[in-house]
């Protein structure tokens, strides 16, 4: 069983997280996401729309995600690797580069964003309209 890991804070679901996570899924038997906690999202500067429970539960039901798990922190990625025996790990090419010191524990791929679109831009859109 091959087993994918990915990080992210996934905020208002769209196209762009999707094809991400099934690219990721891909990769392997198993994907597991480490989801940002309303707390962390505060340390990365960042306000999202829905709370981490309502995030949880919106990639649950998400046909490539097998579990769903809380990032606490930027520091937690080596002990998640060996914790849930990671193979792959998986990002978004905008991390390109910036989680390579993983590659001693597992393989690290970074998949090309999906343009023009982003959670940022999709809630402005909404507000405005
Ligand atoms: N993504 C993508 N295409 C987009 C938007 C996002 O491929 N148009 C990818 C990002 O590259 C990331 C994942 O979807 O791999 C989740 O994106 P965010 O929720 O913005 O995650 P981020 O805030 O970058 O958090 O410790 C790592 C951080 O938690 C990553």
């Amino acid at each position: 069983m091959k087993r994918v890991i990915t990080y992210g804070t996934f905020d208002v679901l769209h196209y762009g997280h999707i094809n991400l996570l099934k690219r990721a899924r891909a990769l392997g038997d198993y994907l597991i996401v480490v989801l940002s906690s309303d707390e962390f999202n505060a340390i990365k500067n960042k306000k999202s729309y829905y709370t981490y429970e309502q995030r949880k539960m919106i990639l649950e039901a998400c046909r490539y995600v097998d579990l769903v798990v809380p990032e606490h922190t930027w520091e937690q990625k080596v002990d998640d690797v060996k914790k849930y025996h990671v193979d792959v790990f998986v990002m978004g090419d905008d991390w390109s580069g910036k989680f390579d010191f993983l590659k001693e524990f597992c393989d690290v791929i970074y998949l090309p964003r999906t343009p023009d679109v982003c959670s940022t831009e999709t809630k402005k859109h909404l507000i405005k309209n």
